[in-house]
């Protein structure tokens, strides 16, 4: 898109924008820089390899970004889990622990936080999200149940199985075609939720598992509008909402920018209204939150709560730590203030943005629009000469590592895994690499570089070879299973 940058003077301060008109209406558009609302206080080193190290790296650890050494790893975008940057006051909050047993002043901190921002009355601390879907699904799902949901997550949908669940995907179409710019992909379609309540009837539905901004569809929203809908639907038959809130003020900011009617409302107070549209809520603090660790189950039912209290310290701890240290609830209960400023969204979603773009630009291909956590390839795309069967996205993380020292993260058939009943391998609509960016990290020339790299494996794509599993663990195969190359 032609465009040309423009330097004014607006009240003593130099302004630098971007100027080009829209590809839609012609009209004029402006568009003005802008910079991280923190400065850097302290730095951790990393370190380039040579490629004869990373090419022997990735032999040794299977094929599998996963199983690579950290410090072989130069940009490190696997996850935005636990990996975020926290501020001082997080770090402040690390000394003010109580690290009491029972009734720690970090726990009711934490609970008056998550009431204040996500509207949930009672909060159970978990380690991570998991250990939440671990209590939720076994509170919830008898054995023969459905859990609709708005695509699967894959420790969630494990949990829901173990539960004796069976996860029925209720997303919109458009959310498995990486080209279809739908502004929420996340929505549900009303059509899908209505013929599983007529197939299997309200009782075998415990509830409706919504995650804002979808991970596995590319950190793509789901609308205030779709969500109210389906709160009137779920009032008509009876059925609870659970919300994987994960990544709810990425979710919040998309509402904020895409959604008719919200542009005047804060993050913090979209993230309260999606909060109160739902039942209950399990949540990986390790992303939104930026905490390197914990988690939590909330929700407002009391009967509820009691028995999550019960479950919670057969598998976690008691209920006022459930797996996590005072001082990493106190950061928590911090973190959460943090998440939900604009300005924070606007840094945090701008610096993904950014790569999309440059990616975009050079036409690499990419799940639109951009997501709020990540930018995705099309790995099918990039290697159409590789079968499905063949893990074309495994094998293209694995080949952006070889070139670049750059780490990221499988998001296509290893993830989808097989069929709990069928034992078949799952085949994905999707077959993506994700590039995940972590919170207050990295640095805009970070993104160049990763974008540069991108290209040039794109260049070499045809010399990608496909993978095959040495060593396929039987549940959540894509952290642990391992590869070598096909000979063709
Ligand atoms: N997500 C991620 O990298 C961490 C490891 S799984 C590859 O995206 C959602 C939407 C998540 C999520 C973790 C969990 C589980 C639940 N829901 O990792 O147990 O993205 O804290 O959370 C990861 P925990």
């Amino acid at each position: 898109m032609p465009q040309f940058t423009v330097v004014s003077v607006h009240s003593g301060v130099t302004v630098t924008t971007v100027r080009f008109y829209s590809t839609t209406g012609g009209e004029l558009v402006e568009k003005r820089s802008w910079a991280e609302p923190y400065k850097i206080k302290m730095v951790e080193l990393i370190k380039m390899t040579t490629e004869e190290e990373r090419k022997a790296a990735i032999v040794e650890a299977g094929y599998n970004t996963f199983l690579l050494k950290s410090e072989d790893v130069y940009i490190d975008l696997l996850t935005d889990s636990g990996v975020g940057a926290m501020s001082d006051r997080q770090w402040a909050g690390i000394m003010m622990g109580d690290e009491a047993y029972a009734g720690s002043r970090n726990f009711y901190h934490l609970q008056k936080t998550v009431e204040d921002y996500y509207s949930y009355q009672y909060t159970v601390p978990t380690h991570q999200g998991r250990g939440a879907e671990n209590i939720l699904s076994q509170l919830l799902i008898k054995e023969g149940d459905c859990v609709p949901g708005n695509m699967y997550f894959t420790t969630t949908r494990l949990h829901q199985e173990l539960a004796g669940g069976t996860f029925v995907d209720v997303i919109i179409d458009e959310a498995h075609d990486p080209n279809s710019t739908h502004p929420f992909k996340g929505n549900v379609d009303f059509g899908k939720l209505d013929a599983l309540l007529k197939d299997v009837g309200s009782d075998r539905i415990p509830y409706v598992c919504i995650a804002t901004c979808v991970n596995m569809a590319g950190g793509q929203p789901i609308s205030m509008a779709n969500l109210r809908e389906l709160r009137v639907w779920c009032n008509q038959h009876g059925i609870l909402i659970v919300h994987d809130m994960t990544r709810v003020a990425e979710n919040a900011y998309f509402i904020q920018q895409r959604e008719a009617g919200y542009e005047a409302l804060s993050v913090q107070q979209i993230v309260h209204e999606i909060c109160g549209l739902t039942d209950a809520a399990t949540m990986s603090s390790k992303k939104d939150a930026m905490v390197n660790i914990g988690g939590f189950l909330a929700m407002n039912d009391e009967r509820l709560y009691e028995r999550a209290c019960e479950l919670v310290v057969v598998y976690e701890g008691l209920h006022t730590y459930g797996g996590m240290a005072g001082r990493d609830m106190e950061a928590l209960a911090i973190g959460i203030t943090e998440s939900v400023q604009d300005n924070h969204m606007q840094a945090r979603v701008g610096q993904i943005e950014y790569l999309w773009e440059k990616l975009e630009s050079a036409g690499v291909p990419l799940v639109r629009p951009c997501g709020g956590h990540a930018v995705f390839l099309d790995a099918r795309a990039i290697l159409p000469h590789l079968k499905q069967d063949q893990f074309p996205a495994q094998a293209l993380a694995a080949a952006l590592y070889v070139e670049s020292g750059i780490r990221a993260m499988e998001r296509g058939a290893v993830s989808a895994g097989r069929d709990s009943k069928t034992g078949q391998n799952r085949l994905p609509k999707l077959e993506l690499v994700r590039l995940t960016i972590p919170r207050r990290v990295y640095t805009q020339a970070h993104m160049d570089v990763t974008a540069e790299s991108v290209v040039r494996v794109m260049h070499r794509a045809s010399e990608v070879r496909g993978l095959r599993f040495t060593y396929e663990p039987s549940m959540l195969r894509f952290f642990q299973g391992r590869f070598e190359e096909c000979d063709s």
